[in-house]
C-alpha cells in the first residue's frame, strides 16, 4: 500500500505578521496584537505577538498590562485586532494551500491539513519539495511565512510543524517517527494539558517515549479507556484520522447586484434576505453550522467594504443569520456616505453539526 503523506501548514505569528505586511516599518520592532476589552485603556489580552516581542516573554493570552510592562524599555507597537483583514488574507492563502492538496481540511484561521499522498506518489522526498514550493508561493503571493510539518499522519504532521518556528519545514518519515517522538515532552501531544502532564509525571512519565513504554491497561485505568487508548496511540505515532474536507474554503457566500443604487436599509434587505435563505440552504445540505456572519457591500465607486460578527458557539439558525446581517448593514449604512451597488452575505467558521470524532473536540486543547 502507498505511504500516506500528510502536511500541516501553520502561518507564523499570524495576526501580527498580517499587521507587518501592511506596515513594513514595524517589522523590526516588537509587535503586539491586542484584544481590548474596552473597560479601561489597557484592559484586555494579547492575541498574538511577533517573534521579537516573544523574546521579552510576550505571548498569546497574557494581559496587555503585563505585555506593556515586559516591553517598557522597548520601542514596541501595540495594535488592536483587525479580524476582517486577517480573514481575507487567510481565505486567499487557504486557496493556495487547497490547490496543492488531494484532500484539504482547514482547522483554524491560520492552519490546514493537506493530504498529498497521491500528489507526491507516497514519496517523502517529493513531499519535501512540494512543501518548499508551497512556502515559496505563500511568500511571493501573500508575503507571509509559514511553518510546515510533513508526516505519515495528522498527529505527526502537527507536531512536526511546531518544532521549528518561524519559517520552518520538518519532515518526519515513517521510519523516523519513533525517534522523533521519543524525546519530546508529553505535553507536545495534542490533548495533554497542564493537569494531564502533572498526572503523568506522578506516574513517572515525562517524555513521549516514557508514555509509549507505559502499560496501556494502566493508562486506561487512570485516564479512562478513550483517553488512555488515545494517549497510547499518540505516543507511538499511530493516528488514522482522515484529512476531511469541511465546506468550501470554510465559508459559503452569495453576492448580488441591486436593481438601483441605494442607501435604504429596507430595499437592501429585500435583496439580502433571499441571499441568506440561499446560503442557509446550502449550509443545511452540507450539515454545517456557522460561527461567523459577514456582509459585503460594493459601493457606487466600486470600493468594497465588509463587516462581520462572530458568535461564541456555532449555530445553524436562519433567524440569527438574517438578524445579524440586518444589524451589520444597518450599522454600516449609518457610517457610509455613498450608495450601495452590490450586496453579499457570507457565513464562515463552519463546523460540522455532528459531534466530531476527533480527540481535540473532547479533550478541549
Ligand atoms: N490567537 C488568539 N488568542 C490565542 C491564540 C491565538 O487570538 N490565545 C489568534 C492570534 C494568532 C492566531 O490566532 O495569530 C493563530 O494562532 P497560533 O496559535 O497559530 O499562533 P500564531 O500564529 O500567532 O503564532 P505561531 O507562530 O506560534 O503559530
Ligand atoms: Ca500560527
Ligand atoms: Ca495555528
Amino acid at each position: 500500500m502507498q505511504n500516506r503523506v500528510v502536511m500541516l501548514v501553520d502561518l507564523d505569528y499570524f495576526f501580527a505578521q498580517c499587521e507587518e505586511r501592511r506596515n513594513p516599518s514595524i517589522k523590526d520592532k516588537p509587535v503586539v496584537v491586542c484584544v481590548y476589552s474596552g473597560r479601561s485603556e489597557d484592559s484586555g489580552a494579547v492575541s498574538t505577538a511577533n517573534y521579537i516581542a516573544r523574546k521579552y516573554g510576550v505571548k498569546s493570552g497574557i494581559s496587555i498590562f503585563l505585555a506593556k510592562r515586559k516591553l517598557k524599555d522597548q520601542d514596541a507597537v501595540f495594535l488592536p485586532l483587525n479580524r476582517d483583514f486577517y480573514e481575507q488574507i487567510s481565505d486567499e492563502i487557504m486557496e493556495i494551500l487547497r490547490s496543492h492538496a488531494d484532500l484539504f481540511e482547514q482547522v483554524g484561521i491560520d492552519e490546514a491539513y493537506l493530504d498529498v499522498s497521491q500528489k507526491v506518489k507516497g514519496s517523502f522526498e517529493e513531499a519535501e519539495e512540494l512543501a518548499k514550493k508551497i512556502k515559496g508561493e505563500v511568500k511571493t503571493e501573500q508575503e507571509l511565512t509559514c511553518s510546515i510539518g510533513v508526516g505519515p499522519n495528522k498527529l505527526i504532521a502537527k507536531i512536526a510543524s511546531s518544532v521549528q518556528k518561524p519559517d520552518g519545514l520538518t519532515v518526519v518519515k515513517p521510519e523516523q517517527v519513533e525517534s522523533f517522538l521519543s524525546q519530546l515532552p508529553v505535553n507536545r501531544l495534542i490533548g495533554v494539558g497542564r493537569k494531564t502532564t502533572e498526572k503523568m509525571r506522578d506516574l513517572g512519565i515525562s517524555t513521549v517515549g516514557d508514555l509509549a513504554k507505559y502499560d496501556v491497561r494502566k493508562l486506561n485505568e487512570v485516564f479512562g479507556e478513550n483517553l488512555g487508548t488515545y494517549f497510547h496511540n499518540a505516543s507511538v505515532g499511530t493516528d488514522d484520522e482522515p484529512v476531511q474536507e469541511r465546506g468550501e474554503a470554510g465559508s459559503i457566500s452569495r453576492i448580488s447586484t441591486l436593481k438601483k443604487d441605494t442607501k435604504d436599509l429596507e430595499t437592501i434587505l429585500e435583496k439580502v434576505n433571499p441571499l441568506c435563505d440561499d446560503v442557509h440552504e446550502r449550509l443545511t445540505q452540507r450539515g454545517l453550522n456557522f460561527k461567523t456572519v459577514g456582509i459585503v457591500a460594493v459601493m457606487t465607486d466600486l470600493s468594497i467594504h465588509s463587516r462581520s460578527r462572530t458568535f461564541e458557539t456555532p449555530t445553524n439558525k436562519l433567524d440569527a443569520f438574517k438578524e445579524t446581517a440586518r444589524e451589520l448593514f444597518e450599522k454600516f449604512l449609518e457610517d457610509s456616505e455613498l450608495e450601495v451597488r452590490r450586496v453579499g452575505v457570507k457565513v464562515s467558521n463552519l463546523v460540522e453539526q455532528e459531534t466530531q470524532r476527533q480527540i481535540t473536540d473532547f479533550v478541549g486543547t
